[in-house]
């Protein structure tokens, strides 16, 4: 009997068991990289890169004062980002012996205003003390930065490829940065020097590079940091412009580079950051495409699945995920307490689809519209909207315990995996949800576990 892909999958996923992931990485094994087009010897890309319209800082910073007086002084007077990274087992920041003193500090932060526009030295010749980035995988975020002026801030990258979980069904070799999809979130100050070193560990002999579009130039980085395999490269840019910003790898085929996962978020603070809140969050959505599952010696259908380069070409999406695969988020829900308040860094990798980012069963009372942190947020907003290579900032105050789940609203991407859960502990409050009877979720409910 003939089954036709689409059936099939659908009545593999509505028995598949749950498959924990995690546990050993490990390197796909690797083919000679046969002629293709999708590994085509192609030079990298020149994307263009619009710069944003930049509102004047006074703007945002003048209303920040009047709205959040009392948040940002205890903040700055208790160290809020401390605490914060105690709070949530972070990284403390690694100052090294560079760390500036109080006075040096002072100094610094006299020119810093004028450094983030200063167009007379080149980045090689910057003399910012140096820090190393803490890079998180997702769902962690990097505690808040509280120093107040710029530093050359070291990046470091490295692309490789494996093979792991995608669904509950399936696995599929990935392209990553730092092993994981997505990508680490970098987190920066505007006025930063990022001094970003690449380094191209993929065994395929594939080139690989990165375009973030907070760096302003052509191409996003992508043709200074081109590697080939086993080769290092190290660029400067300037980061000019705050917000949350998506970074991927722009190799032509630049979409099956997007597609097999490479791709993560770099958040650039404002000079003066966002309200602190409870916690912080990283999740980004993406979507795969493969093709069916190929029949083995014993007549058994693989395990694993490769990329489909007509679906892709379609955008008929065969799974789409939150954080890189269909368990990241409900084998390991988002945790928070009740009356916290939640903040999401929601990035979209794509590479086809705009989501339409939801929480059931509560709504952002603040939302930074695709990531721009100068203006005020909107409030009070059910669903965002967040295009391929676009993210936004949202806020949620968790005011009745239970399980939330994030899902993209254009809902049948609900099965193809697009579903996480955040899980808020607490007493009930019956003040604002109340019923005599039990919950009673409905039978065979994705979305209410
Ligand atoms: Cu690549």
């Amino acid at each position: 009997m003939k089954t036709t892909f689409s059936s099939l999958y659908r009545i593999k996923s509505l028995h598949a068991p749950a498959t924990a992931i995690g546990g050993a990485r490990r390197l796909a094994p690797r083919r000679p990289p046969p002629f293709s087009p999708l590994r085509g010897l192609l030079p990298a890309r020149q994307l263009s890169i619009e710069t944003t319209k930049s509102i004047p800082s006074e703007t945002y910073h003048g209303s920040a004062r009047i709205k959040y007086p009392l948040l940002l002084t205890t903040a700055a007077t208790l160290g809020g980002g401390f605490l914060y990274s105690r709070r949530q087992g972070a990284i403390q920041l690694d100052n090294g012996e560079r760390s500036p003193t109080v006075a040096h500090s002072s100094a610094l932060q006299e020119r810093a205003h004028d450094a983030l526009y200063d167009t007379s030295t080149s980045l090689d010749a910057v003399d910012f003390p140096t820090e190393k980035a803490i890079l998180t995988s997702a769902p962690n975020v990097p505690p808040p930065i509280t120093r107040d002026y710029p530093v050359i801030l070291d990046v470091d990258l490295t692309t490789t490829a494996k093979l792991e979980q995608l669904t509950n069904q399936y696995k599929y070799e990935k392209w990553t940065f730092n092993n994981t999809v997505p990508g680490p979130f970098i987190r920066a100050r505007v006025g930063d020097v990022l001094n970003l070193r690449i380094t191209n560990h993929d065994e395929s002999g594939m080139a690989h590079n990165i375009d973030c579009h907070a760096f302003m130039g052509p191409g996003g980085g992508s043709a200074l940091t081109t590697v080939n395999e086993g080769e290092t490269k190290t660029a400067r840019f300037k980061m000019s412009q705050p917000g949350l910003f998506v970074y991927h790898c722009a190799v032509g085929p630049v979409g099956v580079h997007i597609a097999n996962g490479m791709y993560g978020l770099m958040y650039v603070q404002p000079e003066q950051d966002l309200p602190p809140v409870d916690r912080e969050y990283y999740v980004m959505q993406s979507e795969f495409y493969h093709e069916p599952p190929e029949e083995e010696d014993d007549g058994r259908l693989s395990s694993t699945v490769e990329f489909s380069w007509p679906h892709a070409l379609r955008e008929a999406a065969d799974v789409v995920v939150f954080n890189g695969s269909e368990a990241s988020l409900t084998e390991k829900p988002l945790k928070a307490t009740l009356d916290d308040t939640v903040r999401i860094f929601f990035g979209n990798g794509g590479p086809n689809l705009t989501s339409s980012f939801h929480v059931i069963g509560t709504c952002f009372q603040k939302a930074y519209r695709d990531a721009d942190v100068l203006s005020p947020p909107a409030q009070s907003v059910q669903t965002v909207t967040v295009p391929p290579g676009g993210s936004t900032i949202v806020d949620m105050k968790m005011t009745v315990p239970g399980t939330y789940t994030l899902v993209d609203h254009a809902i049948f991407r609900l099965e193809k995996g697009a579903k996480g859960f955040l899980n808020v502990s607490g007493e009930p409050r019956p003040q604002l949800y109340y019923s005599n009877q039990p919950p009673q979720p409905c039978e065979g409910c994705k979305l209410h576990p």
